[in-house]
């Protein structure tokens, strides 16, 4: 009998690819912008009939890395920005390794938009207005907003002392004036918060200054029409006239004096530091060949700072003195010439 000795070996035959649970076909997931690093953010569900011991890598990722794996998970390994449009869907081909087979599954991760990105708000921050403009009147230019995030809308407030002179379009943020100023009033200048605030709460705000700008509306005035005054002949340079006083009710405008008519000789003049004052600018000798006059009716102009400026009018009459400051003298002095005496007895009888 011949006996055959028969030795079975079992040799294992991996005949099972890894197949995947979740990435069979695209899978597409979103996650949002603000998603931190570190973040698991999908579990590749696969398996091995034969119960090999899988090997999962990511083959490639586009368009940037910003993905990792451990073990089974996948994981941020980048922050996000969705206002950067090459940083908004991702593309990775993941491949499951059993040591013989492989196959590969796609995972797309699409990044959605948040409202994070911080309202910003530039100059200039400040503006005029003038006074008198009606309520309603636009005030353009004050400040400017910009919030980097997509489809992002903006709220506009004010606050603050004086808010309640001004409205706000809380969609557009146009700021008009709530009511008519009035330079002369009490206030010419207008504090004022702006806050703006974004879709996700986040918010920025600043202070405005809205200054009032005056309107000439005033003509400066006289307190006399007709100002008269008597000097001394060969008074000199420099001694003072008269003074004259003129108001504007345009607030804190500065008034400037001159002499328009009367005065072609250049006798009289504005003082320089007291510039309401008229000094003589020149001596009046009522005695010279040039036989001046020994009155003077002077159009005296007052002129504000305004724009366009307004003048007033007045008038300066001046009396000069004479002095008695020739004595007489013998005219006639030829050989012929005859010296009339009168003599008036004086009667004391
Ligand atoms: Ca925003
Ligand atoms: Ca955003
Ligand atoms: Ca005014
Ligand atoms: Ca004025």
């Amino acid at each position: 009998m011949i006996l055959f000795k028969m030795r079975i070996i079992c040799v294992s035959v991996n005949s099972a690819a890894p197949v995947f649970y979740n990435l069979n076909t695209d899978e597409t997931i979103w996650i949002t912008e603000t998603t931190p690093v570190a973040i698991c953010v999908f579990n590749i569900s696969v398996s091995d009939a034969d119960n090999d011991t899988l090997t999962l890598i990511i083959l490639n990722q586009s368009p940037m890395t910003k993905f990792s794996l451990s073990e089974h998970a996948v994981l941020t390994i980048a922050e996000f920005d969705f206002e950067n449009v090459q940083d908004r869907a991702y593309t990775l081909r993941i491949r499951a390794d059993d040591g013989s087979t492989h196959i590969h599954g796609i995972l797309n991760i699409k990044i959605q938009n948040e409202f994070d990105e911080i309202p910003i708000i530039s100059g200039p921050l400040s503006a005029p207005i003038q006074e008198n403009q009606p309520a309603g009147t636009f005030l353009f230019g004050l400040f400017d907003v910009t919030d980097a995030d997509f489809g992002d809308t903006l709220d506009y407030t004010l606050s603050g002392m004086h808010a309640s002179f001004f409205k706000i379009d809380p969609s557009t943020g146009l700021v008009t004036t709530s009511q008519a100023f009035d330079y002369e009033g009490e206030i010419t200048t207008f504090d004022l918060l702006l806050t703006v605030t974004d879709k996700g709460g986040n918010s920025a705000n600043v202070s405005l200054f809205i200054s009032l700008s005056d309107v000439n509306e005033y003509t400066p005035t006289f307190n006399q029409s007709t100002y008269v005054v008597l000097i001394d002949e060969d008074s000199p340079k420099d001694t003072s006239v008269i003074e004259l006083f003129a108001t504007d009710a345009d607030f804190s405008q500065s008034l400037a004096y001159s002499v328009k008519y009367g005065d072609p000789w250049g006798f009289f003049t504005f003082d320089e530091t007291k510039t309401n004052q008229i000094n003589i600018n020149k001596c009046i000798n009522l005695d010279s060949p040039d036989n001046h006059p020994s009155t003077y009716s002077l159009i005296v102009v007052v002129t504000d700072d305004g724009s366009p400026k307004l003048t007033g009018t007045t008038y300066v009459m001046i009396t000069v003195n004479r002095n008695n400051d020739n004595a007489p003298v013998f005219g006639a002095t030829s050989p012929n010439s005859t010296l009339t005496v009168s003599y008036s007895p004086y009667n004391d009888y």
